[in-house]
């Protein structure tokens, strides 16, 4: 019965922390998964984090199950952070939001809602290149995917052409995945004029946006920055989908923070969606879980808690904007006839170096430095004392 089991593959990015946890050599560095790392690449817990939890401890809460949509002050807080408080959308009741198991689960359950109540056989169009688990995550609730372009490996930026006749050639009706913002893995994201065509394209085509918010803080340090396109392309009348994680900007990894959101264009439509929403929820995992959602509630439904987060999250993004100063720096001194602009153009948590998957086996094989075999090195991963050997790998691995 269970011996003609298949040996699943490990996950490309997961499946590089596990190598590395196994690797002896002294000299190892992690820039494989997304996590952040303070300046001794230890995992941070946020001071605001620690602060809202002894609230919490404090007032003595109980373990009742949640409501299968999450706790109210999280789900609140969460559409602000998005949208910012007060915002029309919010006002008005459209919007349906129902906390679930961080970005992925959130995803996760968009993609149940596409499956069940879009027209069958709609198409989610996702970029080329992306996060990895986005293809799985549709593939596993049967919605069809395919590629809109978007890295241009030339000029290392934006295939902006590309992509815009991608989505014009794209069914009217269809799902296009947008990455917020800090796009995953390139680092590269539009313009803010490409976000307005975008938008545009999406509203003349009829094309249902849907924002994956995995970095919101981590593109420029500032939160509300980072909601930019999400806020400009509901305040161009769109009805968008947007999943939201809690992973990264409070550093709550483990404990499955996020939300899945429908921004609709009435308040029958939000409420009905809901109830939808709910439905999904109850046989995939009943009801969402409770610490992390206390946490967020907490700081973004707090004034001087929430100041202090924007702190600690400009303290982050700012270590993570100085090692990739740092390490073009050390790239261009070591081998200067490369232009190695790339490493401060792209934002957010990691760099796409261009390096073959040829390449990153002789950085993990030669110099014990993980990565995934797509080119991509978190940043987060990398401290000022690292950065001359990491510099010096990349240039053996590239001439080689
Ligand atoms: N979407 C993107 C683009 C990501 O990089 C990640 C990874 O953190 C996620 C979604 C989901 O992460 P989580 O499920 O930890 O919130
Ligand atoms: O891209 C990353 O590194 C993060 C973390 O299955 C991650 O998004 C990676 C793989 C995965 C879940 C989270």
């Amino acid at each position: 019965r269970f011996a003609d089991v298949a040996q699943a593959p490990p996950d490309p990015i997961l499946g590089v922390s596990e190598a590395f946890k196994r690797c002896t050599d002294p000299k190892k560095l992690n820039l494989g998964v997304g996590a952040y790392r303070d300046e001794n690449l230890k995992p941070m817990v946020l001071d605001v984090v620690r602060k809202a939890e002894a609230k919490i401890f404090a007032a003595n809460k109980d373990h009742e199950y949640l409501p299968i949509e999450g706790l109210d002050t999280f789900r609140k807080a969460t559409i602000d952070l998005l949208l910012g408080a007060g915002h029309p959308a919010i006002k008005d009741d459209r919007v349906a939001v129902i906390q679930s198991l961080s970005g992925t689960g959130s995803l996760r359950v968009g993609a149940a809602f596409i499956a069940r109540f879009l027209p069958k056989g709609t198409t989610v169009y996702i970029s080329n290149p992306t996060w990895g688990n986005h293809r799985n995550i549709f593939a596993d609730e049967n919605v069809e995917w395919k590629y809109y372009r978007y890295f241009d490996a030339d000029t290392v930026g934006l295939d902006f052409k590309g992509m815009v006749e991608d989505l014009k050639a794209a069914p009217a009706g269809s799902v296009v995945l947008l990455h917020g913002c800090a796009h995953n893995p390139t680092g590269v994201d539009p313009t803010a004029d490409q976000w307005a065509a975008i938008a545009d394209l999406c509203k003349e085509r009829n094309l249902l946006p849907f924002f994956d918010v995995a970095y919101q803080g981590f593109a420029t340090g500032d939160l509300d920055k980072d909601a930019f396109a999400p806020r400009l392309f509901v305040d161009k009348g769109l009805e968008v989908m947007v999943a939201q994680s809690y992973s990264k900007n409070l550093g709550l990894y483990g404990e499955r923070v996020g939300a899945m959101s429908i921004v609709t264009s009435d308040k029958d439509a939000a409420t009905r969606c809901l109830s939808q929403l709910k439905r999904l929820a109850r046989p995939l995992y009943s009801n969402p879980p409770t610490h992390g959602a206390r946490i967020a509630a907490e700081i973004v439904n707090d004034q001087e808690l929430f100041t202090e987060w924007k702190a600690e999250m400009m303290g982050m993004a700012g270590r993570i904007a100085r090692v990739r100063g740092e390490l073009q720096a050390a790239l261009e001194a070591k081998y200067p006839s490369k232009d190695w602009s790339f490493v401060t153009r792209q934002i957010g948590m990691f760099s796409f170096t261009g390096l073959t998957p040829a390449q990153v086996d002789n950085m993990t094989n030669k110099h014990a430095i993980y990565m995934t075999r797509d080119g991509r090195i978190s940043l987060a991963g990398l401290n000022s004392a690292k950065v001359d050997y990491l510099a010096e790998a990349m240039i053996d691995s590239v001439r080689n």
